[in-house]
């Protein structure tokens, strides 16, 4: 497939970019910052929330799919996260239906339903139930693929990822931990799906005390192969650890954790 990957110089999109390299897929990165050393894709500077910038990037490329994972992938005050994921998904949606573009991947986050409270494994199926603003961002974003699934025909996959990391470095993330293989391993699965319509998973891997329910991620194809359990002996415990078990959202539900749009209620 010739895939435009979002967010290409960040964590994800350099592990997804290669990944899909190597299986044989091409690239076409998109960025808001400049092309990086060593890129071997074409590469477009553009920011995603900009409409007419990203239209012309569909003009120019002949696509078959897009891997959204542009985004600021922390709080922030709601102004900048609906800009940075609804705006952003919204523009790419519309060049998609513009130019026949059939398939979406979208970086979602667990933190759309990050104020859970941390029970049983929870399923796809759980009410939206963000964390923070960032939350709130997931929120809307994944509405907007839904509101594109069913008016135009596009398949997308949100997929709610978890801790993406190159090892787990907390006690939750022997829960939430998605390894960079892993990452790659569902990108693809969920570009390959067949007819998935609107589709979400959990982007974790394989871990032993997952939290989130890994079927629906099965069902399109998506098989993890790690395990954070592998380096639970290289993972100290932490006097936070209780608190960020109470929630699915795990730091990002706790009472003191960033509140950007509060601070002037101080
Ligand atoms: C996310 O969605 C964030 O982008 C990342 O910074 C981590 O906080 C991760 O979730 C997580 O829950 O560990």
């Amino acid at each position: 497939m010739r895939v435009l990957v979002t967010g290409a110089a960040g964590t994800i999109g350099r592990a997804v970019t290669l990944g899909l390299l190597d299986r044989g897929h091409e690239v076409v990165s998109l960025d808001r910052v400049p092309e990086p050393d060593g890129n071997e894709t074409p590469f477009h500077t553009v920011d995603c929330a900009d409409a007419d910038a990203v239209a012309a990037v569909f003009a120019e490329e002949s696509l078959d799919g897009v891997v959204h994972l542009a985004g600021h992938p922390d709080e922030a005050n709601l102004p900048d996260s609906l800009a940075s994921h609804v705006l952003t998904t919204a523009a790419l949606l519309d060049a998609m239906v513009e130019h026949d573009v059939p398939r979406l991947v979208y970086a979602s986050s667990n933190h759309a339903v990050g104020r859970t409270p941390r029970r049983e494994l929870l399923t796809v199926d759980a009410r939206p139930r963000p964390d923070t603003f960032y939350g709130v961002g997931k929120v809307a974003a994944e509405a907007l693929l839904s509101l594109y699934a069913d008016r135009y025909g596009l398949d997308v996959v949100s997929c709610r990822i978890g801790s993406f990391l190159p090892r787990p470095e907390t006690v939750r993330h022997l829960s939430t931990w998605l390894s960079p293989d892993d990452g790659v391993r569902m990108v693809e699965a969920a570009l390959t799906a067949t007819a998935p319509g609107f589709a979400v998973l959990y982007g974790i891997s394989a871990n032993t005390r997952a939290w989130w329910d890994l079927e629906p991620g099965r069902a399109l194809g998506y098989e993890p192969l790690d395990d954070a359990e592998q380096f639970a002996d290289t993972v100290a415990p932490a006097a936070q650890d209780d608190e960020e078990a109470a929630h699915v959202g795990g730091p990002f539900a706790t009472p003191t954790y960033y509140r950007p749009a509060l601070d002037r209620l101080a």
